[in-house]
């Protein structure tokens, strides 16, 4: 293949269509990504299977749902018209708000034209003579591209799980991951929800409201921090708007999860119970994920860890009314933040509401699903409707349900079968011009992730860019640079607590699935440094071609 062609708009070649790039997915990295390949003129098209844009927050409807970081660095950075001109209304939106601003996104950078919807994307084949991707739809249309970037999200697949009996309730059936598009109203129904994770812990409360009654079935209890959620006022979005360019940058190079906010000096254990204690209820008053960041050690050392765990156990105990039931909500199986930690509006005090119930399945699970009751610890639970807040097939799930074939007819999932393997995170070895953004080997889900989102976008844009200067057409990771990138992905993995939890960053929700760690826990800072470097080493541990012949891109 010659080197990319800079064309604007879709080309015809055999009658099928053809474009220098596919982008799988309109959520918030494939908007950007979008955006960010039109300004190089390159012709792009976006598949989106749901019907609008907005990713997570075009399928994540449930009720109480809202982002667990503040609204005003969980957004773009990359115009400086949109971050002055959007208000937020509170410290963290609810879901529908952050779709309205992915849908503002959408209208203001005209994306909508080159966005085809209820496309699923099922297949993709790279061509190796000649050198570009075959990609087809669910309907089997057939399209050409020179790239396809998967933007597919994280946290896309929702999992229902296998329970005996699930298909032959007989009421209403909900995953919090897939919500209906129109309003479900629980009033005056026995509602059950089943998991404890953050979509059940934000959407509990609300339901709570609305049913008649509510079941909480929990399996593993889970550590959850106040939101303190609020309106936001005039002076504090001008505080924001007015130092936006340092809070975004420190945000990106500073951190280790891509969000403004002080860096901790010191460990846990550096400080006297009395002192560390008050900052402790200082964070638990201030709310939000940055309860986490008061040490500098509470990832990597037990002690440590122990003790802001053993404060939110405190605090549990102290809302909880009844002993027994807050004994169970006291997570007490992994180390506080191991697993996803969650923000919450009230999740705790809705246990002491009278119409609201804790059924703990730790040990037997739910033993079934009849027409019209849940049958679990020993007791049949009589409900109306059935809420699954069970959880993603997270990272690789909505990667594995495209069939991608790369070169000599390898596919990604018998090459992932053990555990995804990456080069940064970004692309797959035998997989060329092949990318994924916020992938498996990256901080991603670590992460603010629009901070990563945004990185992973314009390094890719500038690759991209720099193969057309170059002349160059085909780009793929190098086998030993993947396989050291797995090795350091894994080991600084191991060198914290994270590996002691059957979390999904372990793929231990998943029955079957590896258990690896699969984002990269190094931090966005560092990790931004290392994908700089490489550029500046000539895209050191990637292999560039013009055409058939591989040649290294000399040290820029
Ligand atoms: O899913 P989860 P989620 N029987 O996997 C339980 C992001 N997010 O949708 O822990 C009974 O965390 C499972 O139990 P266990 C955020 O990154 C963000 O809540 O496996 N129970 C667990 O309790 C988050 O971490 C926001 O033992 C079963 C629950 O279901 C990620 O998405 C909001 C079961 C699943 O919890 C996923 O969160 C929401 C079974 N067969 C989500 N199978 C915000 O921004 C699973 N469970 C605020």
């Amino acid at each position: 293949m010659s080197a990319l062609p800079s064309t604007s708009g879709k080309t015809s070649a055999a009658g099928s269509e053809t474009y220098d790039a596919v982008v799988v997915g309109a959520g918030f990295a494939g908007m950007y990504m979008l955006h960010r390949l039109r300004g190089l003129d390159l012709s792009v098209r976006v598949y989106e299977q749901g019907d609008g844009v907005g990713g997570t927050w075009y399928w994540n409807r449930y009720p109480g749902a809202r982002c667990d970081v503040e609204s005003m660095q969980y957004s773009y950075s990359f115009s400086e018209e949109l971050q002055q001109e959007w208000d937020w209304s509170e410290r963290y939106a609810p879901q529908p708000e952050i779709l309205k601003y992915a849908n503002h996104v959408a209208d203001r950078f005209d994306l909508r034209r080159d966005i085809e919807f209820s496309s699923r994307v099922e297949q993709a084949v790279f061509d190796g003579s000649a050198g570009c991707w075959s990609v087809t739809l669910a309907g089997g249309k057939t399209v050409t591209a020179s790239f396809v970037i998967l933007a597919t999200g994280c946290l896309s697949n929702a999992r229902v799980p296998d329970i005996k009996g699930l298909a032959d309730f007989k009421g209403e059936v909900y995953h919090t991951g897939h919500w209906p598009h129109h309003s479900i109203d629980f009033t005056g129904k026995r509602v059950a929800v089943i998991g404890t994770g953050s979509s059940a812990i934000q959407s509990v409360p609300v339901i709570a409201e609305q049913a008649n009654h509510l079941t909480v079935f929990q399996r593993t209890a889970n550590f959850s921090i106040p939101a303190r959620n609020a309106a936001l006022t005039a002076e504090e979005r001008e505080s924001f708007r007015s130092r936006y360019p340092e809070i975004r940058r420190f945000a990106r190079e500073q951190t280790r999860n891509g969000i403004y906010q002080e860096l901790p000096d010191r460990g846990a254990l550096d400080d006297g119970d009395n002192e560390r204690r008050a900052k402790y209820e200082e964070r638990w008053a201030r709310g939000g994920l940055t309860f986490m960041g008061v040490y500098n050690d509470l990832a990597l050392d037990a002690a440590a860890n122990d003790t802001a765990a053993g404060f939110v156990r405190q605090k549990i105990a102290e809302i909880v009314r009844d002993p027994e039931t807050a004994k169970l909500l006291q997570p007490n199986n992994h180390p506080i933040g191991t697993k996803r930690i969650c923000v919450d509006t009230d999740y705790f005090a809705t246990f002491n509401r009278p119409n609201v119930k804790l059924v703990d399945i730790k040990s037997s699970g739910i033993e079934q699903i009849l027409p019209h009751a849940v049958r679990a610890a020993g007791k049949d639970y009589e409900v109306d409707a059935l809420v699954l807040a069970t959880g993603f097939d997270a990272m690789t799930g909505s990667v594995a349900k495209i069939d991608i074939v790369g070169r000599d007819g390898a596919t990604l999932n018998r090459k992932w079968a053990e555990g995804p393997r990456t080069y940064l995170g970004l692309m797959s070895a035998g997989f060329p011009n092949l990318f994924v953004i916020t992938g498996p080997g990256s901080p991603s889900v670590l992460s603010n992730m629009i901070v990563s989102i945004e990185q992973h976008v314009d390094w890719i844009a500038d690759c991209i860019s720099f193969m057309r200067d170059h002349g160059l057409s085909i780009m793929e990771a190098e086998r030993d640079a993947e396989d050291k990138w797995v090795a350091h992905v894994n080991e600084i993995a191991h060198a914290t607590l994270y590996p002691q939890a059957n979390s999904w960053y372990m793929g231990a929700n998943i029955p079957g699935k590896p258990r690896i760690f699969m984002p990269y826990i190094g931090g966005v800072g560092a990790y931004r440094r290392i994908c700089n470097d490489v550029v500046a080493r000539g895209y050191e541990g990637f292999t560039m071609t013009a055409a058939e012949r591989p040649r290294k891109i000399a040290t820029l």
